[in-house]
C-alpha cells in the first residue's frame, strides 16, 4: 500500500465520528471528495521521533504569552475542582490510562483549555488527549458544565498524534468564536488545520475553500505556519495567515483567509495570496512587529536547505491593498529576526564569515561576522545596518565591533577553556588574510573561578546568574585601535535567547 493511500484510510478512520449533528452543511461540501483529495495528496509521513510525553495536567508550560491585543497575559486555567470533574469524567469513559496533549504553539498551551466557546457567560473546557495504549490517534473533548455538573458535551478525532497550536477568535463577527486547530504534523512543513464552532452542544466543522479558484469544499487546510495578525492594520480585526511549503520545490506562499457566509451556511475561503522568494527547508516562526516608523510586518524564520535560518517579511499593500512580500534578498544567519538590543524593534541578522576563515575550510569551527539591521522601505526593500558583532553561541554573549575594528580584526575560539581570542588580521598580497597578532581575549568563567581568572590579568565585564565575563587586553597595537576596557565593556552584550 503506498504511503498516501494509507494515509488515506488513516484519515478517513479518523474523521469517521466527526460530531456534525447539528451543523447545517454547506450545499456545496462533499465528504466525498473532501477524502479523495486527501488521499490523492502526498502528504510525507515519517515516523516521528517519540512525540514528546505530553505532561501531567496543567504542567504544559507556558510562558507569559500575546494576548488579544498584544498585552502580556497567562491563559486561564480551570479551577482543581473542575479539573478533577473533568478528569475522572475522561478517564472513566476512556476506560484506559489517557495521556494530555497540549499545543506546542499558540496563546493557549495547556491540555486543558476554559474558553468560552459558546458566549454564553461560561467558560467550556477543551481537552486534548490520547490513548495511552495509541490504539487511536490524538481527540479533542469539549466539557460543559450544565446544572453545577460538567458533562462531555462534544468530541472528535484529530489528526496525527499532537496539537500545534489552538485559536479562538471570533472571525465573522456574531460575537462567538470560532475555534481553530492546528494538528502538528509529522514534518514541520505539513500541519493540518481544522475549523470549528460549538453550537447548541456540539462541535461543528466548518468548510474550508482550500486556495485561488477552488470550488470544492474540504475541511482541512495544511499549512507550515500560521498567525493572526492585524496584517491591514484597520484596527478592527486581525487576519488569518497561512504560509504553505511545496517541500519538493522549496517554495512557499503566504495565504490570506476569511470566514464569510454563502448564504447556506459560513466557511473560510483565500482572498489573497503572494509567494516567498527563496529556497526553503521549512518555517520555524511568525512574529507580528514593527519596523521602520511603526509599519508593522509578519517576520517570519524560515529554514533553508543548507540549515541557515532567514527571514522573511509579509506586509499589507496600503495603497493596492493585499499581501505584500517585503524582503526579498537572501539574508542567512544562524540567528532569527528579534529585538536584540531590547527598543521595541525588530533587526535582521546575515552573516559572513571573519577575515582569515575559508568557506571551504573545515579543520577548524570558523566565526562569523554578524550583521543586525533594519528594514529600509526606502532603500528599495533592502536592510539598513545598524552594527556588527561577533557571537559566541555557546557562552551566550556578543562583542559589538566598532566601525575601525570592522574586517581589521578577527577571532578564534576555544571551547574547552571558553577564551574567545581576538587577532589583528594581516593582510598578505597575493593570498588570502592571516592571523597577526593577538590583542585582546574574552573569557567566561564560573563566579568561583573569577579570582583564579583575575589573577591571570582578566578584568570583570559582566555577569549574570551562572557566569562571569571577563577580558584580558595584551598587545600595544590595541590602544591605538581604541581597545581598552571601557570600549570592551560598552561593546560586551549577554545574549537573553541565544
Ligand atoms: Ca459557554
Ligand atoms: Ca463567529
Ligand atoms: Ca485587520
Amino acid at each position: 500500500m503506498s504511503t498516501s493511500s494509507r494515509e488515506h484510510l488513516r484519515i478517513s478512520k479518523k474523521r469517521d465520528d466527526v460530531d456534525s449533528v447539528p451543523y447545517k452543511p454547506c450545499v456545496f461540501f462533499d465528504f466525498t471528495r473532501y477524502y479523495k483529495k486527501l488521499g490523492a495528496k502526498t502528504v510525507k509521513i515519517k515516523i516521528k521521533i517519540l512525540a514528546i510525553l505530553a505532561v501531567l495536567l496543567l504542567l504544559g508550560g507556558c510562558s507569559a504569552v500575546g494576548g488579544e491585543d498584544g498585552i502580556l497575559l497567562r491563559p486561564p486555567r480551570p479551577a482543581s475542582g473542575d479539573l478533577d470533574d473533568i478528569q475522572r469524567l475522561l478517564t472513566q469513559e476512556a476506560g484506559s490510562e489517557i495521556t494530555y496533549k497540549y499545543p506546542k504553539k499558540g496563546d493557549y498551551r495547556y491540555a486543558v483549555i476554559p474558553y468560552d466557546l459558546d458566549s454564553d457567560g461560561n467558560k467550556e473546557n477543551v481537552v486534548f488527549y490520547q490513548l495511552k495504549s495509541k490504539a487511536d490517534g490524538i481527540r479533542v473533548a469539549i466539557f460543559k458544565k450544565e446544572g453545577g455538573k460538567w458533562h462531555k458535551a462534544a468530541e472528535t478525532a484529530g489528526l496525527f498524534d499532537d496539537v500545534d497550536r489552538i485559536i479562538f477568535y471570533d472571525f465573522d463577527g456574531n460575537g462567538v468564536s470560532e475555534i481553530l486547530i492546528g494538528w502538528a504534523g509529522y514534518l514541520d512543513n505539513a500541519n493540518i488545520l481544522t475549523a470549528y464552532r460549538f453550537v447548541d452542544g456540539h462541535l461543528a466543522e466548518i468548510p474550508i475553500l482550500p486556495s485561488d479558484g477552488e470550488t470544492s469544499y474540504s475541511t482541512s487546510l495544511t499549512y507550515a505556519e500560521l498567525a493572526l495578525c492585524d496584517i491591514d492594520k484597520d484596527k478592527k480585526g486581525k487576519e488569518l495567515i497561512s504560509v504553505e511549503l511545496n517541500t519538493v520545490l522549496g517554495k512557499a506562499k503566504a495565504r490570506q483567509w476569511e470566514m464569510t457566509d454563502s448564504g447556506t451556511g459560513s466557511y473560510f475561503k483565500s482572498i489573497d495570496s503572494v509567494n516567498i522568494n527563496g529556497d526553503f527547508k521549512s518555517f520555524k516562526s511568525s512574529e507580528m512587529a514593527d519596523y521602520d516608523n511603526a509599519k508593522q510586518a509578519l517576520f517570519l524564520t524560515a529554514q533553508k536547505n543548507d540549515g541557515m535560518l532567514c527571514t522573511k517579511m509579509i506586509g499589507h499593500d496600503s495603497i493596492n491593498g493585499g499581501l505584500v512580500s517585503l524582503l526579498e534578498g537572501d539574508y542567512s544567519s544562524r540567528f532569527s529576526a528579534r529585538d536584540i538590543e531590547g527598543d521595541g524593534t525588530i533587526k535582521i541578522p546575515y552573516e559572513s564569515l571573519l577575515p582569515c576563515y575559508k568557506s571551504n575550510d573545515n579543520s577548524e569551527n570558523p566565526l562569523y561576522l554578524t550583521t543586525w539591521s533594519r528594514y529600509d522601505h526606502a532603500a528599495q526593500n533592502s536592510l539598513s545596518p545598524i552594527f556588527m558583532a561577533v557571537h559566541n553561541r555557546i557562552d551566550g554573549y556578543y562583542l559589538k565591533l566598532n566601525k575601525e575594528w570592522v574586517y581589521i580584526i578577527t577571532a578564534k575560539y576555544d571551547p574547552a577553556s571558553k577564551i574567545m581570542s581576538f587577532y589583528k588580521v594581516n593582510p598578505t598580497s597575493g593570498s588570502s588574510a592571516q592571523f597577526g597578532d593577538e590583542l585582546f581575549r574574552l573569557r567566561s568563567c564560573k563566579p568561583s573561578q573569577l579570582k583564579d581568572v583575575e589573577s591571570q590579568g582578566y578584568h570583570k565585564l559582566a555577569e549574570n546568574n551562572q557566569r562571569v565575563y571577563c577580558a584580558s587586553i595584551g598587545s600595544e597595537e590595541s590602544s591605538a585601535l581604541n581597545i581598552n576596557y571601557e570600549t570592551l565593556q560598552e561593546n560586551f552584550k549577554l545574549m537573553v535567547n541565544s
